[in-house]
């Protein structure tokens, strides 16, 4: 059973109503739904009279100001002890950590998350795996107190639903989901405006790189693994970014015939990243996979990272 977080909610609107100053966080290598939630939380609590500031170790994301502009901060330039309370959005392990321990006693910290293994505390902590994206978690909240969901919110929760079930395709896709994705669509969200930002504005660089990952792809004919890797070399000739890389892992998992995808991508010099993804269906556990390495994330879609350097010649590729 999912938690409805009857009592989290009513202390989140206790502590928005007895804070002037509020601070949003949003992960690094921000994605549609950690943007989608603070910017909807933004929104909402501007118009409550709110000073609101934006935190982000990275900056916005070009490709979605269109749907949803917005401003990040970095931290180093904000008087983090000058806020009242701070909300982490979404991946509070990738960023926030660093910020939490400089908070004093008196500022009110608050975690909202779906991802499984978080084990960051926080004075608030509203953390369930069972939701597909904090989005699904804040208009739950937006829903409880009654706060009206206007044009803008309703844009930003829909971004962050549609990035975080794949376009509505993953499993986490459930009756809820589709249920709040239509009434965020009855007022006035645009379902193909985000689809083409997200998933279908691609640029000439980015299918490069998706090209090359194809093209080493891989199955494993004793588990079905189809498993692929990128190099350093391969972003940089395709002149692609590591942001690129995100999609590829679904992409293969939905090659008939395989039981989960494997993409290991080199982010530096002696660190490899490996994303897994699976379905449903298939009855594979990735994040057991994951954990095995160190990493973890969902039954279906996982990551970990290992120390190691993809070396490829005329054989294959193997890691040294
Ligand atoms: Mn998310």
């Amino acid at each position: 059973m999912k938690n409805e977080f009857s009592t989290e909610f009513k202390t989140l609107q206790y502590i928005i109503e007895n804070s002037s100053r509020i601070l949003l966080f949003a992960h690094s290598r921000p994605d549609g739904d950690t943007v989608g939630s603070v910017l909807a939380l933004q929104e909402y609590l501007k118009k409550l009279g709110k000073h609101i500031d934006i935190a982000c170790f990275d900056p916005f994301p070009e490709y979605l100001a269109e749907i949803v502009p917005g401003k990040f901060n970095y931290p180093d330039n904000l008087n983090i002890n000058s806020y009242d309370s701070i909300i982490a959005c979404d991946s509070v392990e990738r960023g926030f950590e660093k910020i939490y321990p400089l908070l004093n006693p008196k500022q009110v910290s608050i975690i909202i998350d779906h991802h499984p293994d978080i084990t960051l505390t926080a004075d608030l902590r509203i953390v369930d795996s069972q939701y597909s994206s904090v989005c699904e978690i804040i208009y739950k909240f937006l829903v409880s107190i009654n706060a009206e969901t206007n044009l803008k919110i309703a844009n930003c929760l829909l971004l962050g639903i549609i990035s975080d079930t794949g376009n509505l395709q993953h499993s986490n896709t459930t009756a809820d989901v589709m249920e709040i994705a239509s009434k965020l669509i009855k007022k006035g969200a645009s379902v193909s405006k985000i689809v083409g930002s997200v998933f279908s504005n691609k640029k000439i660089t980015t299918l490069k790189l998706w090209g090359r990952a194809f093209e080493k792809a891989r199955i494993n004919p004793k588990n079905k693994m189809i498993v692929t890797v990128l190099t350093q070399e391969d972003i940089k000739q395709c002149e692609a970014s590591t942001d690129d890389i995100a999609q590829i892992a679904s992409i293969l998992n939905a090659v008939p015939g395989t039981s989960f995808s494997l993409v290991l991508s080199q982010r530096d010099n002696k660190t490899i990243k490996g994303s897994l993804r699976s379905e449903q269906y298939k009855g594979i556990d990735v994040s057991e996979i994951a954990h095995l390495f160190g990493g973890g994330g969902h039954k279906l879609a996982s990551g970990f990272e290992i120390k190691g350097k993809i070396v490829e010649d005329a054989s294959g590729w193997k890691i040294i």
